[in-house]
């Protein structure tokens, strides 16, 4: 469908983490978000910037994509013709990086497309089931006991899978303490860049735990040494930072780098890419999943729509609202089911509605492009 942006609204919101969130990079309580409105004379579509508050899990942070967002991305897009929202991907290409900022716009604009044929944004964008498995991810804690007690929390909800972020000192007395208590709990690590090829015995000690996978245990930008590493330990390895594209895919697949991956909407710029990422590794038979960025609805609503592609089989980061937000940015918020997943409705575009007062309450600064 023919798609001319005629304004898009950027506002930065101002969140409150229930509980802080700390992985082996450091901890977060307060999210500073960048809600995005593209609007053409029919109708509006949001999407949300994943970028974090520090640059920390990616070079980019809030300030940075409202720069990138304000001065590149916006003005190579407005009153332009795009057949469709999928044009929007290749206009943005000559900006090189910045996938995050670039996401905020091109997800809005799959939405804004799908509620203007008045069908769901899972049903827009090709996807194969109306319900999605879910897991959660628990960041480190302050005990051991403290851990114990969110795992039977989470486990009690009826998540599917429970991962937890690891680092140096807070990995195998946790996991052991898990896995005694829990023995067939589906159970994965997360250790977001911590450990070096250096770390491979302590590595390969985790493997009598069973884990569905471990996640980013080496470098950031790395797929050389993590092929070493996954021919010398049995678990699993996902690559999450790691991959940025379809390209950065085949490229860690075919190099034996990880067997399995975490896609994110915003680290890999959008839909367009998302959706290369889900073709390649449905024909390659490689599983994926959905992470998360501590979203709020809005970009908890794309993440809902994209875990409903063919090869998201695994369950992903994608739980309810109240695990993050107290009052959060849609109405209803996001609920799981007693059996550990989330049910999409048949509503035109991602299926909830702004609450626009409580987003009017926290924001801090909002700019409108004509
Ligand atoms: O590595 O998956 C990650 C949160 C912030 C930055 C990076 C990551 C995470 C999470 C949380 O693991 C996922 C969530 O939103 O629940
Ligand atoms: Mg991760």
């Amino acid at each position: 469908m023919m798609i001319n942006i005629q304004s898009v609204e950027l506002r930065e919101i101002h969140l409150p983490l229930v509980h802080i969130f700390e992985t082996s990079f450091g901890r977060t309580s307060n999210r500073r978000i960048i809600l995005v409105t593209v609007r053409t004379l029919d109708g509006a579509g949001y999407g949300e910037c994943t970028a974090g508050e520090e640059p920390d899990y990616s070079s980019e942070t809030t300030e940075t994509a409202w720069h990138i967002l304000s001065d590149f991305v916006i003005p190579r897009l407005l009153r332009r013709n795009l057949e469709d929202a999928r044009a929007v991907a290749p206009v943005l290409q000559s900006i090189r990086g910045h996938r995050m900022a670039k996401a905020a716009v091109e997800t809005a604009a799959w939405d804004l497309e799908a509620r203007l044929l008045g069908v769901s944004l899972s049903r827009h964008i090709g996807g194969a089931r109306n319900e999605i498995p879910c897991g959660v991810s628990i960041g480190i804690q302050v005990s051991i006991d403290a851990l114990l007690e969110k795992v039977r929390q989470e486990v009690a909800a009826g998540y599917r899978r429970i991962k937890i972020k690891i680092k140096p000192g807070w990995e195998v007395e946790p996991l052991r303490c898990i896995r005694a208590e829990f023995p067939d709990v589906p159970l994965m690590a997360d250790a977001n860049s911590a450990f070096c090829l250096a770390d491979m015995p302590l590595l390969r000690g985790l493997d009598p735990f069973h884990l569905m996978m471990i996640e980013q245990p080496l470098a950031h930008d790395d797929i050389v040494d993590h092929a070493l590493l996954q021919k010398e330990i049995a678990t699993p390895i996902c690559l999450d930072e790691s991959i940025h594209s379809a390209e950065d895919a085949r490229k860690a697949v075919e190099m034996g780098s990880c067997r399995i991956i975490n896609v994110k909407l915003g680290r890999v710029g959008g839909y367009s890419e998302a959706l290369k990422i889900n073709d390649y590794c449905a024909r390659n038979e490689i599983p994926i999943w959905c992470g998360g960025m501590l979203e709020s609805g809005v970009g908890r609503a794309h993440n809902i729509a994209m875990s409903t592609l063919a090869a998201f089989t695994l369950p992903g980061d994608v739980s309810a609202s109240k695990r993050y937000y107290a009052e959060d940015t849609v109405r209803p918020p996001v609920t799981v089911t007693a059996e550990g997943t989330i049910r999409l409705t048949e509503a035109p575009g991602f299926g909830y509605e702004l609450d626009w007062e409580r987003i009017q309450r926290a924001t801090v600064r909002s700019r409108d492009f004509e």
